[in-house]
């Protein structure tokens, strides 16, 4: 498996906790070597100095938000499990389910840093009074699913899974479970009825997975990078976690990131907090390649808005985001170059998020494959008078609340972003203008 270019130089433990222990030849870190990195320390202190209450405010100190898209706190994610100590049978799901178009971050911590997700999901299910786990992983990522059932075999070999864990008298078993394909599994109550083998539709909340979760019990759902910023938070401590992140930053330590497109140097980094997309976009990725020049970019995900060329200057953080009109997403930004169309663009996403519709509620069912008719008509130069005011419709009628899950509000979010900042280029499909074979976009394979 070929990973884009990382900064593994310039790397430490002080600055790089979720990548310093990777390896310059990619190669995937087995536990000899993790152990020699300073791997399992944290559980070590976690399981037999420290009670789970202990462990859940250090992790809500350490200011930890969800890194799958929400940005939810973590340690009040972790708090909000039920307090009753007689609900014996609790679980601990890892969201492995990468699909955001664009994003590959927790591919590369698993490839490469299998035990370093184990032991964050060990820590944490110590914290939770989780008994089990499961890593509810994409079906694609083959070697992820290989790594990570290697490095659990050595784990529970050396102790470190199972009963009775290094004489801490905690018992967890961890389970890598691989979906068969859908986007919608990345929502985490559709996860969770995958995983009990029905369809992935969505469940209602409330009530949460905390307190009704997998076959009914309290069930806690972190995203891969969340898990794996566990031990250096147990190990280092709050300040020094939140010291990572530069002044100012709302959210705290560092984040994977990254910029793909047509930049020069395409790639994912661990940056900090705080840092502008322009640095991220400039000083990481190179700026555009040669002969092209940034149309647009999109900050975390097909699922996120797109900003302009002046919204770089915004730090990469959920508010600062959001301030400027849309959400940090993943932090795997993409670079629209100034060939793209952006009807042929959003048709493409469209044809994508009317794929994945679980097909439960109406809004999302009908309304995305409707606004896919409208815009592959505008591409064709086959537009009606009236039709951006339908997809402007469509956007108010599958805003956040209106369906019963976030994935129709997601994929309408770069919908309306496109047309308030290219709406010349849907008026086009409607004055009967195709849009020109150069810049249109293959379809997204299936
Ligand atoms: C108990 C309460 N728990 C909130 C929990 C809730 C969830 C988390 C965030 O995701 C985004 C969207 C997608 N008692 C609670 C409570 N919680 N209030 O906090 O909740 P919420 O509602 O803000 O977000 P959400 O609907 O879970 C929406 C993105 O997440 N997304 C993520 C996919 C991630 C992966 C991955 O990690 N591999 O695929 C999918 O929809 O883009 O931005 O845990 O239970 N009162």
């Amino acid at each position: 498996t070929s990973i884009g270019p990382i900064n593994r130089s310039l790397r430490s433990e002080q600055t790089h906790p979720l990548t310093f222990r990777l390896r310059e030849d990619g190669a995937p870190v087995w536990l000899a070597e993790y152990h020699s990195k300073g791997g399992y320390a944290a559980a070590k202190k976690a399981l037999l100095q420290m009670s789970a209450d202990e462990i859940v405010e250090q992790v809500k100190d350490s200011g930890l938000k969800g890194r799958g898209g929400a940005g939810f706190p973590t340690g009040v994610k972790w708090s909000l499990m039920p307090k009753d100590e007689s609900i014996n049978i609790r679980y601990l799901l890892c969201n492995a389910d990468e699909m955001e178009p664009n994003t590959w971050k927790d591919r590369l911590l698993m490839e490469q840093l299998p035990h370093q997700l184990i032991e964050g999901m060990l820590i944490s299910a110590k914290a939770l009074k989780a008994f089990r786990g499961y890593i509810f992983l994409r079906g694609e990522y083959v070697d992820a699913a290989a790594n990570l059932n290697q490095a659990i075999g050595e784990a529970k070999a050396a102790g470190w899974l199972g009963k009775n864990i290094q004489g801490s008298g905690f018992d967890f078993e961890l389970f890598v479970h691989t979906g068969a394909g859908r986007y919608i599994c990345g929502e985490e109550t559709a996860l969770i009825n995958s995983l009990e083998g029905r369809r992935a539709n969505p469940r209602s909340k409330p009530p949460f997975p905390a307190a009704v979760g997998v076959w009914g019990k309290p069930t806690c759902v972190n995203n891969v990078e969340t898990l794996s910023n566990v031990p250096a938070i147990i190990v280092g401590g709050v300040n020094w976690y939140k010291s990572l992140a530069r002044q100012g930053s709302e959210d705290m330590g560092t984040k994977l990131m990254g910029f793909s497109g047509k930049v020069k140097s395409p790639g994912i980094w661990e940056v900090p907090f705080g840092i502008t997309a322009r640095e991220l976009f400039e000083d990481y990725a190179g700026g555009m390649q040669d002969g092209f020049s940034l149309k647009c970019w999109q900050p975390g995900g097909a699922g996120t808005g797109f900003l302009l060329p002046e919204h770089l200057d915004a730090r990469m953080t959920s508010a600062a985001i959001g301030a400027v009109g849309t959400r940090m997403g993943t932090g795997l930004a993409m670079a629209v170059d100034n060939r793209i169309n952006m009807v042929s663009l959003l048709r493409n996403m469209e044809a994508f998020f009317a794929r994945e519709s679980c097909g439960w509620c109406t809004p999302c069912r009908d309304g995305l494959p409707w606004s896919l008719k409208i815009l592959t008509a505008l591409e064709q130069g086959k537009g009606q008078p009236g039709d951006i005011e339908t997809l402007l419709q469509l956007v108010k009628n599958l805003g956040p609340g209106l369906t019963f899950c976030a994935h129709a509000p997601g994929a309408i979010e770069p919908l309306d972003s496109a047309i308030n900042y290219f709406r010349d280029e849907f008026e086009s499909g409607i004055a009967k203008t195709p849009v020109p074979a150069a810049t249109r976009i293959k379809e997204m394979e299936a």
